[in-house]
């Protein structure tokens, strides 16, 4: 909280740092009303830096006790403190520091630095947490070895974790003192602690080099019985790495904590993971197959870290996406190897197209590299993270599998140990590769996303086909006139019996028939193919080959076609979402009519027994109501909503006997099994589910006796969620008490209930919303509890969230404010939804606006806050 206007810090003013730190030696000790850390720091002045260069420390909150250079008491003379920092004017060019302070992590709200979580301490250091710890260099460009000993009560916390390897253990007195060392070099973002009283489930693991690794996860002890799951992704993750990178892992423990309360998913801190326990923990009763696979994401993500993130870390958080954007690519590509690559493309898609293109088209869009922030903690976005995976996957088309390999083979080589930049690693692609990727940056460089316009003409007579391409990129916020980008567009052409056509196109070094990519690089570029005797459909973008979007006119028949007969099973997907946005903005004009052959053709679609179930499951879902104002030039969320369902029933009904044939023969009575084949089939059975309670009688009575029969959360929820959006109030509501009856002593279980109601459009009212807040379930200390009702409700429920009044409007301003105070990471982004006030139809965009601005007069808002409310109101 501050009074002064915040600052925001440029990317052209880095500086290294005047002085390395060589070693970290902290003591924590813990007890119940404070916890006392002291450093021993020992610092080396950069050579670069000046002889009387002072020493900065960053430091928030903390009770300075003393300080020693040296050895020598330090008056207060010698330093100046403020708000959120130490400054010692004068050191000499080896020293060591030691630094006594008080902190309170009982009284740590925010979640960032040492808290508590239930009755167990941890920590949260990334970006800037490590600072409300004790006063450090707390800059990724600063990496030390570090030694921690851990202080506390013997009986209350017989767990006492930090990196590395546990060097000492004694106990006297009743206190406990474990000494952890981290042998790796790391910056202060990547330290972790924990005390509490945990069970352990423990595995082994044997590297390619044939080392022994100890994985453990450290739960607490009434979700021991959901360990299984993540241990059994953590060994497919390590092997996967090794076998797809050549990385493999270099300490001899691994340790995973499961802790309730996190602001995000998890967090990578080396040998010592601390995890949001709806990241980790999974069994059958509990959790659905989405989770499941989320966790499997997540454990991948964080381990896959060790490597992108920490043996090569960020030089400063300008280069965020140099670790995000790398690690989500390789856990893309993880997720795709264990399930299926194309439905993991569509959902990647689905997830640019509906909040990233959105951010980017926002008042907070940003590069990939952004060139300034307020709070870094707002910068941990799609745009980072998904962007920039998906610009990572762009350079693994256009270097092929070998290439991109042997450029990170040398990218890790180059830089084990090092804090580097984005332009590092595309630099050791290019080294390895021998192309020039100059162009390439510019994607690193540009925010908005790219429209690239179609136009194509056949000659019979030449038997050519011309394929114009054009690309634009709209202005963002800071930037215009951009430039053009290289844009790999992999295309097929397909022949009338649906298969692809041989190509030879001209000019003939943008193509390879194995890589089917045009490299569109200038702001205007014809191909010619040739030796076509009949005029091809144009299947365009395949497996989305570029975080673009593509202005094409294709006829209803066209789109049919693809979505029957396309060798890319995304662009099967995406054919039919767009012959699904084109049903839903008739349905808006009042003339929608499913036609024969588009029935016959979703009818063949559900009863095809070789097509992959989890992909027909998505080829037969609607767009969602995000995704299609996404594609809307101004967004009217109630005449989404209300087209939206119109069609959906429109399904329902005119293939209500399809889904019921569809739903008998993938409906299984064997045990749940976690495992990619069985989760296709249930995804699919229960999107036939979400339908035939749509249209019949014997549908809702099947999705009751799923709710009551299920030996598994997958089957449990998908029928609650049927049953909840049927319209039978009545029923849903008896169901919903049920479910809480069975489950109100699971929190994670408690937590789902909670977000199907906030987010459906018949429980999600803003008075329903408004009593979920005052729930015995609800806890605003907890960001998994805000998430589910409040996210749920602003990001799901948009008929209700965009009432006409504003009331849900200012249901989510209330909760900012409130939020503010206690937890900035988490209000700030809850706000999000109210900052697209410019895109939604002007009436509500006024209403919006308004809210945003009480936001910006309320007294003291904190960086977080103010930078996004105040970027959405320019
Ligand atoms: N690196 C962390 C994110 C930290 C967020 C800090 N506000 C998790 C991850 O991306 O793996
Ligand atoms: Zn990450």
């Amino acid at each position: 909280m501050r009074d002064a206007q915040p600052q925001a810090i440029h990317l052209q003013d880095y500086r290294a740092p005047d002085y390395w730190l060589d070693a970290t030696e902290l003591e924590f000790d813990l007890h119940e009303d404070h916890t006392r850390v002291d450093s021993r720091l020992t610092f080396r002045r950069n050579s670069a830096a000046a002889a009387d260069a002072p020493l900065l420390l960053n430091g928030q909150g903390l009770e300075l006790l003393s300080i020693h250079l040296n050895g020598t008491l330090l008056d207060a003379q010698d330093y100046q403190l403020d708000e959120e920092s130490l400054t010692i004017t004068t050191v000499p060019a080896e020293f060591v520091l030691e630094v006594s302070v008080r902190i309170d992590p009982a009284a740590n709200t925010a979640l960032e630095g040492l808290y508590r979580s239930g009755g167990m301490y941890c920590t949260q250091c990334e970006a800037e947490g490590f600072r409300r710890i004790t006063y450090y260099p707390d800059r990724p460009d600063v990496m030390s070895v570090f030694t921690t000993h851990i202080n506390a009560d013997a009986e209350q916390y017989p767990v006492l974790l930090s990196n590395g390897n546990k060097v000492a253990d004694t106990t006297e007195g009743g206190r406990r003192r474990v000494t952890w060392h981290d042998p790796h070099k790391k910056p202060a973002y990547l330290f972790a602690l924990v005390a509490g009283d945990l069970l352990v489930k423990e595995d082994q693991f044997t590297t390619m080099s044939g080392r022994n690794v100890t994985l453990q996860i450290f739960v607490e002890p009434r979700n021991i019985d959901k360990t299984e799951y993540a241990l059994d992704a953590l060994k497919r993750s390590m092997r996967w790495d090794e076998e797809v990178y050549g990385r493999e892992y270099d300490l001899d423990i691994f340790m995973i904590v499961a802790v309730d309360d996190f602001n995000m998913g998890a967090m990578e801190n080396k040998g010592l993971n601390i995890f949001n326990s709806s990241c980790v923990l999974a069994n059958p009763a509990t959790a659905t197959d989405t989770a499941y696979q989320r966790i499997e994401a997540i454990v991948a993500h964080e381990y896959f870290h060790n490597w992108s993130g920490n043996r090569v870390t960020c030089r400063d958080w300008f280069q965020l996406s140099l670790k995000e954007g790398f690690t989500v690519f390789r856990d893309a590509c993880f997720s795709a190897d264990m399930h299926s690559a194309t439905v993991k493309r569509i959902e990647d898609a689905n997830i640019m197209r509906t909040v990233q293109f959105a951010e980017d088209s926002g008042p907070m869009a940003h590069p990939v590299q952004p060139d300034s922030f307020i709070e870094i903690s707002n910068f941990y976005t799609v745009t980072i993270y998904e962007k920039g995976a998906e610009v990572v996957g762009m350079l693994h088309k256009i270097l092929g599998k070998e290439g991109f390999r042997k450029g990170t083979d040398l990218y890790f080589e180059r830089h084990d140990g090092q804090a580097v930049t984005i332009h590092d690693f595309v630099q050791a692609l290019q080294d390895a590769n021998k192309v020039d990727l100059t162009l390439f940056k510019r994607w690193y460089k540009q925010a908005g996303t790219p429209v690239v316009q179609v136009e194509s003409h056949y000659d019979a007579t030449a038997q050519q086909l011309h394929l114009t391409l054009r690309q634009h990129c709209p202005d963002t916020p800071g930037q215009s006139n951009k430039l053009p980008m290289w844009i790999p567009v992999q295309l097929g052409l397909i022949g009338s019996n649906g298969d692809d056509l041989p190509v030879q196109v001209s000019p003939a070094n943008a193509w390879t028939e194995a890589s089917q990519v045009l490299h569109l690089t200038e702001s205007e570029q014809t191909f010619v193919f040739s030796g076509l005797a009949e005029e091809p459909r144009l299947s365009l973008l395949r497996d989305f080959s570029a975080p673009v979007k593509v202005d094409f006119e294709q006829s209803d028949e066209d789109l049919l076609f693809l979505l029957q007969h396309d060798s890319d099973g995304f662009n099967r997907w995406d054919a039919g979402q767009r012959l699904m946005l084109r049903w839903i903005d008739r349905a808006r004009a009042g003339r929608f009519r499913l036609a024969a052959a588009e029935q016959q053709a979703l009818s063949a679609l559900l009863a095809d027994t070789q097509l992959d179930p989890a992909m027909v499951a998505y080829l037969l879902n609607l767009p969602s109501e995000a995704y299609i104002a996404e594609f809307s030039a101004v967004i009217d969320p109630l005449a989404i909503h209300s087209a939206r369902r119109q069609v959906q029933q429109a399904l329902a009904v005119a293939l209500a006997s399809d889904f019921a044939a569809c739903y008998q023969r993938l409906h299984s009575t064997a045990p749940y099994q976690p495992q990619p084949a069985a989760m296709a089939a249930r995804s699919l059975k229960n999107l036939a589910l979400s339908y035939w309670v749509k249209s019949s009688a014997e549908g809702m009575e099947q999705a009751r006796r799923q709710y009551q029969q299920a030996d598994n959360m997958t089957d449990q929820m998908a029928a609650l969620v049927a049953l909840v959006n049927s319209g039978e109030r009545v029923q849903a509501e008896a169901l919903l008490a049920d479910f809480w009856q069975r489950w109100q002593h699971d929190p994670l279980v408690v937590n789902q209930w909670l977000a199907v109601q906030a987010g459906s459009a018949e429980f999600g009212t803003v008075e329903q919303v408004q009593a979920l807040l005052q729930h015995e379930a609800f806890d605003w200390r907890n960001p998994n509890k805000v998430r589910s009702v409040l996210g749920a409700f602003a990001n799901q429920s948009l008929v209700n969230f965009h009432r006409a009044d504003g009331a849900g409007y200012d249901l989510l301003t209330d909760a900012v404010l409130k939020l503010n105070d206690s937890n900035p990471q988490i209000a700030a982004r809850l706000l999000t939804p109210l900052t697209r006030w410019q895109r939604l139809v002007p009436a509500a965009g006024q209403v919006m606006k308004a809210r945003l601005q009480r936001i910006k007069e309320h007294g003291s808002l904190s960086k977080d806050v103010y930078e996004v409310v105040s970027k959405s109101l320019i």
